[in-house]
């Protein structure tokens, strides 16, 4: 059994994730509780200012952070497919990162950047796996997917069993002895050409999970688990540890309406975004598409025609 006296804290963006990945640092030093914890941000095509940014909203936790270039793994990472739902590479570095940490790293905490802390991750980092590799929570089926297609092509004996990627905790050692990574790129070659997958890193990381990962409760990754939920901002306060922007309404835009907004904002005002105006709809996306080097055109149309 490892040993959990080493925490660590990883996310990946690009450039258009440096306001959010602040966010959450900011929301990371002020609430989670764990001072000793090591902060790692990987980053595509960060820029020092980028960097100092991030680095300025870790605070009295800023000797903890290490901003780290995912260039090495560019060429990897820029053969797998974006989609609407991951628009850029960065999401499937957490495929990768539990591969190149050292081993003595026992307990990883993998953090979308769309993610803000709002109480102690102490009682999570503590939290036995029990012989699974990964804890997550459980995704609930939106309608819209296809359920024939996670048996079938993810190859899931249970395709309700399904976890949401955005947080994940993982058991370093083990991933590595198991080898998921080489197991997750793997599978995504198996896939016959032209597959498509619904949510690219969280299925591949729901197939080759299937029989290893340990469902969490729903406070350490809070989200509109149904289109009817009508959460509130006292739902947040009272129900989630980890609050997660998972849908596409993303409250760093302006005149977003997302219940749980309020609380981006008060950590925003922690970040040196404080006195950054937001961004328009079609100002966010515009900077979406510079600032992740790695879209294809065809993708921005995709986005542009979908609202
Ligand atoms: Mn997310």
């Amino acid at each position: 059994m490892a040993s959990s006296n080493a925490y660590i804290i990883a996310t990946a963006i690009d450039r258009a994730f440096v306001e959010p990945a602040c966010v959450l640092l900011a929301s990371i030093v002020a609430n989670a509780d764990v001072p000793e914890a090591s902060l790692l941000v990987y980053g595509l095509g960060l820029t020092l200012r980028d960097r100092d940014r991030l680095a300025k909203s870790c605070g009295a936790m800023a000797d903890k952070l290490s901003v780290i270039d995912l260039n090495f793994a560019a060429d990897r990472l820029k053969k797998l497919r974006v989609t609407l739902t991951v628009p850029s590479v960065v999401a499937y570095a957490r495929m990768l990162v539990p591969s190149i940490l050292p081993h003595s790293a026992s307990r990883l905490l993998y953090l979308d950047s769309d993610i803000v802390v709002i109480d102690s991750l102490r009682p999570l980092f503590e939290t036995k796996l029990g012989g699974a590799i990964v804890g997550a929570v459980p995704d609930t089926i939106a309608p819209w997917v296809d359920l024939s297609f996670r048996s079938d092509v993810l190859k899931l004996s249970n395709p309700s069993f399904y976890f949401n990627s955005g947080v994940l905790l993982i058991d370093v050692e083990a991933w590595q002895n198991e080898r998921l990574t080489e197991k997750a790129f793997a599978f995504n070659e198996s896939l016959p050409p032209g597959t498509r997958l619904s949510f690219p890193d969280q299925d591949l990381l729901n197939a080759i999970l299937a029989d290893f990962w340990l469902p969490l409760d729903r406070r350490w990754n809070f989200f509109n688990q149904t289109d009817e939920e009508s959460l509130n901002l006292q739902s947040y306060l009272s129900e989630a540890t980890i609050v997660h922007f998972a849908s596409g309404k993303k409250p760093w835009v302006s005149g977003s309406t997302h219940p749980g907004r309020q609380l981006y904002l008060d950590h925003r005002k922690l970040t040196p975004f404080a006195q950054v105006p937001l961004d328009s709809w079609v100002e966010q996306r515009l900077k979406q598409f510079l600032r992740s080097p790695v879209n294809t055109v065809k993708n921005l149309s995709l986005r542009l025609l979908r609202r």
